[in-house]
């Protein structure tokens, strides 16, 4: 079975990072991840980004750089990160999540992230 790609953004802004709050599903809620999701069969992984952040946050954003490595999710699925520069707009939960929040490099570890999302995280802040 090929494993299912999960794309995520380290999306920054001004230095601070976007943290999300999912809302759904229940055993994720209130948790926090970098904003994303499923790659589309056919699409291609940054084109997935570039949507997801349209869809789930109403902003025009574009990757920068992938982040080494790669997170184990569920059974069958695998996140992948890259980083990614604010084009237009201000960020919304327009989708999936009920809080958003920047987070300037002192605040990153103080919301509880996704099990997948910590070392990410981790990573993504080394290679900005
Ligand atoms: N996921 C995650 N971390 C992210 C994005 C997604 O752990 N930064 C997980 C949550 C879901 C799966 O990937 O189990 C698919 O995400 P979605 O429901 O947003 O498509």
């Amino acid at each position: 079975m090929t494993e299912r790609i999960v794309v995520g953004a380290a999306l920054y802004d001004d230095g601070r990072l976007l943290a999300a709050r999912r809302s759904a599903p229940p055993e994720l809620a209130g948790r926090w991840e970098l904003p994303g999701g499923k790659v589309e069969p056919g699409e291609h992984p940054e084109e997935a980004l570039v949507r997801e952040l349209r869809e789930e946050l109403g902003v025009a954003a574009e990757p920068v750089a992938r982040v080494p490595g790669e997170w184990p999710l569920k059974p069958g699925y695998v996140l992948r990160v890259w980083t990614a520069k604010l084009l237009s707009g201000a960020p919304e939960p327009l989708e999936d999540h009920d809080e958003l929040r920047w987070l300037s490099p002192d605040e990153v570890w103080s919301v509880e992230w996704l099990d997948a999302d910590v070392p990410a995280v981790a990573a993504a802040i080394e290679c900005h």
